[in-house]
């Protein structure tokens, strides 16, 4: 039995209920825009400022297409509606209640907004209609301008004003959260509307969502492919530097051309999806936690680098090749730049709040375009150029040659640090991963990766196909990692692919309810807590802080560690409905769990093992 032959529990209703031929109440006119947007799901926590539309989308809709998924957490359920759209590459709902549950909402929305990924968040509000209000908790549920509290991380938000207004701005949204840059947008429904009787002799017409098609981004301009293509193509190291690209077999294959063509390095990144093979050769640096350091030997030799839809590029390449090795205290170091080709349509989505557009990059050729169709676009001018020029074909060659004697370099590298951690306890996470690999067998090749954690090991677990690496979480809020991979999971459904999460114990323990989610509707999550009993990231800080202050760094422990008492994960997760398995403590009980959890998975079941893990 594999994950596909399983279905996802919604909850049945206890009485059939018939839908009436048109809305009838004002929160009716919304469920019936949310069907017509072919939306499949709504991940919610209930509330009484949209108890109207819960009834619609229960009584009227009968909790069908979009079916509720039950969350014990607002983060939660914006992290699984998030982790939804990393692999299905297009919007889920969240129904989130007015202004509390909005505020549990918000670390989740703004990772989603980092991320650039499509969300409707419909919430509620009011009654706005003051003499409509309940005493007391209808007065303190009502906020003025309830959108300002994300508003600088949503890309659009809006309460609508009647009834007639409403699907329109529903649709508005769809559609915005969809142009690209994609990304999260919040619908206010005032209670006071989805509660109103609608006129039986005034039927609204709702607009047909397939008459308003998604704006397409605009394609890179002629003129700018030819020039990239010519910089590629003359260039002595050219670097391709992949980051969120459409996760399109077709988007897939171009780049692998692209890369071949000109036998350039391809360095990966974990903020950006999965976009080219791992073990490719030309793939030349791991995806764990040396990559860095491998992809700073290889950004130092190069004269054109091709970012695409690369996070932070001019900080990566500060870090690579400025003689401080990029952080700076003021004032920053100059070196030289390579010629950069910066594919990416970032500079339509600037905030005036959050500085996520990063250092700006020198970039002589910039390209507003997404990435799949730059390169698409880049193919035949560079096949074009090479044919008429057989020197810059002998360099690829020589480049690939080159490019595929340091790949065996690195691998052996990789193999010898598997080995000699491979007994270590605490268990090392490269054995977690390793052992979790060889538990899914054949079926790591289809496997998503939805999470993975601050540590990562080199050359265990390759990216081979698209959707294989979901990337990171946008906004680095911690906690985002058991939600993503729930909500990936539910996209998975129905493809054969098993959905892996790995999760550090501090992440884990802000949002654990995603694991009672994954039970209650049969969602095949498996995620595996890599625990080494501490906030660890933060504890390298105040090492670094203490020893740079002379101070004792041995107390770096102190406000971090989580071992008194000890966390039972797995008792956890059986507490929320989920098997468990663990604490692994022995090296070698690390594969026995992993079998257990993944026989679990195929049955359909959640999952969770808990390995108590070395810091790094
Ligand atoms: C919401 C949020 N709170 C706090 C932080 C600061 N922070 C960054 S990493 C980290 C530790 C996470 O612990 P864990 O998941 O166990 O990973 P580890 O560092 O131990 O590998 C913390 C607290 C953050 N990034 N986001
Ligand atoms: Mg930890």
């Amino acid at each position: 039995m594999t994950v596909d032959e399983r279905r996802i529990q919604l909850d049945r209703l206890s009485v059939e209920t018939t839908r009436p031929d048109s809305p009838q109440w004002g929160s009716d006119v919304v469920a019936e825009m949310l069907r017509r947007l072919g939306i499949e799901y709504i991940a919610l926590n209930p509330g009484a400022s949209y108890r109207g539309l819960h009834d619609s989308i229960v009584n009227y809709n009968a909790n069908q297409a979009p079916g509720l998924i039950l969350c014990n957490h607002e983060e939660v359920a914006v992290g699984v509606a998030h982790g939804y759209a990393k692999l299905r590459g297009r919007a889920m709902a969240a129904a989130i209640h007015s202004n509390v549950g909005l505020m549990h909402a918000t670390m989740a929305i703004f990772n989603a907004f980092e991320d650039r990924q499509p969300m409707l968040i419909v919430g509620g509000n009011g009654p706005m209609d003051a003499t409509l209000r309940r005493p007391w908790i209808d007065w303190v549920h009502t906020t003025h301008n309830q959108g300002e509290l994300v508003r600088e991380f949503v890309k659009w938000e809006h309460q609508p004003t009647s009834v007639g207004a409403t699907p329109e701005a529903l649709l508005r949204a769809w559609i915005t959260a969809h142009v690209e840059p994609t990304g999260p947008v919040y619908v206010d429904l005032d209670a006071g509307l989805q509660e109103q009787r609608l006129d039986a002799d005034h039927a609204l017409v709702l607009p047909q969502p397939s008459h308003f098609p998604i704006p397409r981004p605009p394609a890179p301009a002629d003129d700018q492919a030819k020039q990239a293509a010519r910089w590629l193509v003359d260039a002595e190291f050219p670097v391709i530097l992949p980051g969120r690209i459409a996760q399109t077999q077709q988007a897939w294959d171009d780049l692998v051309r692209l890369a071949e063509l000109l036998g350039a390095a391809v360095l990966f990144e974990r903020r950006g999806n999965a976009a080219f093979p791992t073990q490719h050769v030309l793939s030349q640096s791991g995806v764990g936690s040396q990559a860095g350091r491998e992809s700073q030997e290889v950004l130092k030799q190069a004269d054109v680098v091709l970012a695409l839809e690369r996070n932070d590029l001019a900080g990566t390449l500060r870090g690579a090749l400025a003689p401080s090795g990029g952080a700076g205290r003021g004032g920053r170091a100059s070196f030289a730049w390579p010629k950069l080709i910066n594919v990416s349509l970032e500079p339509m989505l600037v905030s005036s709040w959050v500085a996520d557009y990063q250092e700006l990059a020198p970039a002589g050729v910039p390209i507003l375009a997404t990435p799949h169709e730059t390169v698409a676009a880049l193919l035949p001018e560079v096949e074009r150029q090479l044919a008429d020029d057989p020197a810059a074909r002998r360099r690829a060659e020589q480049r690939t040659e080159a490019h595929r004697q340091r790949r065996a370099r690195l691998e052996t590298d990789w193999e010898r640090t598997r080995r000699d951690v491979w007994d270590k306890r605490p268990v090392s996470i490269t054995r977690v991963v390793t052992e979790l690999r060889s538990a899914l067998g054949e079926q790591h090749a289809d496997a998503v990766l939805a999470y993975m954690p601050t540590s990562w090991p080199n050359g265990i677990w390759n990216f081979g196909k698209p959707g294989s690496y979901l990337g990171g979480d946008g906004g680095a809020g911690v906690g985002a990692g058991p939600p993503l991979t729930v909500g990936a999971a539910l996209a998975a459904q129905g493809s054969g692919r098993p959905v892996v999460g790995v999760v550090g114990d501090g992440g884990m323990l802000m949002t654990p309810t995603a694991l009672w989610t994954a039970a209650h509707h049969r969602i095949p999550a498996l995620l595996v807590v890599v625990n080494n009993q501490s906030y660890f990231n933060d504890e390298e800080h105040q090492e670094r802080v203490a020893r740079t202050r002379g101070r004792p760094h041995e107390n770096r422990w102190v406000g971090q560690r989580m071992a008194e008492p000890p966390v039972d994960f797995a008792a956890l997760a059986r507490s929320l409905g989920v098997e468990g398995f663990g604490p692994v403590i022995e090296p070698d009980a690390v594969a026995g769990a992993m079998v257990g959890a993944v026989q679990a998975l195929n049955e359909g079941r959640p999952a969770l093992v808990e390995v108590r893990v070395a810091p790094r």
